[in-house]
């Protein structure tokens, strides 16, 4: 057995790859856990769409019949629209779904390890998983953020949204040595907000900054990634004050229900878009194309160095 018995990437981003030329990781638990069907389905094309227009080649990842796949066709893509048996793969999960041959869309964490072996150094997302409120009795610490300093990939989000304990999200992160790059902004984006009140040390101010660190941490031999911070656009952006109020709503419903483990960023996100009538479903789908576009070009500024 080797890893190719287990890694299956679609042609175009294997050329692309072995040609140097940029490639941009898209994960599917967004699709699958995240977003409502149909309306993830034109979400997941239009994604794809917006990295090739920036001139980088997509590579949407999933677990589907006991391979690590990067590239998705459209029936596959379908697939983890539909969501039907589809469960959600996070790192612990990763050989239980290829040895049992169970359908798995990939969080964070899982795409940034299957990016990793396939060789790709770039992806985007919405927002990451990070330290929940409440965590200092319940534990519940995204395995997002371990990946994150572990295995060497950048990843460029919305932040997160506020339904974690931010301040304790970049707490961790800083533990674990993870660089937090603004792009554009002084403070880490709270996901559907443009601020959170958290200020970060790093203001990017083009791409090709965030690309020339990544290549020097890489370069100097330091393990692990890197989050990028990319705000949602003005004209999206929703109110702070609105939203808060929403999120808090959502975790006390949670927790009066008992919610926890895997099950409750699935939880809170889909109640956060019933309680805003689907607004906050607007926000979302044009941060994540935000990311897409902001990612693919520091991929490309990447391979140009
Ligand atoms: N946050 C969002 N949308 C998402 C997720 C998080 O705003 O879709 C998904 C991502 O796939 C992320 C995962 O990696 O949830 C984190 O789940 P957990 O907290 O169980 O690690
Ligand atoms: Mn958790």
């Amino acid at each position: 057995m080797n890893l190719h018995d287990y890694l299956s990437v679609a042609p175009e981003i294997a050329d692309a790859l072995a040609a140097g030329k940029p490639v941009v990781a898209l994960e599917s638990t967004i699709l699958s856990h995240g977003m409502p069907y149909p309306e993830n389905v034109e979400f997941a094309h239009k994604v794809e769409k917006i990295v090739r227009e920036e001139g980088a080649i997509p590579a949407t990842t999933a677990i589907i019949g006991g391979k690590l796949k990067v590239g998705l066709n459209d029936e596959e893509l379908l697939t983890m629209c539909k969501a039907e048996n589809v469960g959600k793969v996070s790192r612990r999960d990763v050989a239980v779904y290829l040895a049992t041959g169970q359908t798995g869309a990939t969080t964070v964490a899982t795409t940034m390890i299957i990016a990793s072996l396939a060789g790709i150094r770039f992806f985007a997302t919405g927002g990451i998983g990070g330290v929940h409120r409440g965590a200092e009795r319940t534990m519940d610490i995204s395995a997002d953020l371990q990946e994150l300093a572990n295995t060497p990939v950048c990843v460029v989000c919305a932040g997160a949204k506020s339904i974690l304990d931010l301040g304790l999200t970049l707490e961790y992160l800083e533990t674990y040595g993870v660089p937090v790059l603004g792009l554009r902004t002084d403070e880490l984006p709270a996901f559907y907000c443009r601020t959170s009140g958290y200020k970060l040390d790093y203001n990017c101010q083009d791409e090709e900054t965030v690309a020339k660190i990544m290549k020097t941490k890489w370069d100097v031999g330091l393990k692990g990634g890197a989050v990028v911070g990319n705000p949602i656009p003005e004209q999206y952006a929703m109110d702070p004050d609105y939203m808060n109020k929403i999120i808090d709503q959502a975790v006390a419903q949670a927790n009066a229900e008992h919610i926890h483990g895997k099950a409750i960023t699935p939880f809170l996100l889909a109640h956060i878009k019933d309680m805003t009538g689907g607004s906050s479903f607007a926000a979302n789908l044009e941060l994540a194309y935000n990311n897409a576009r902001a990612c693919s070009r520091i991929a490309c500024a990447y391979a140009k160095l």
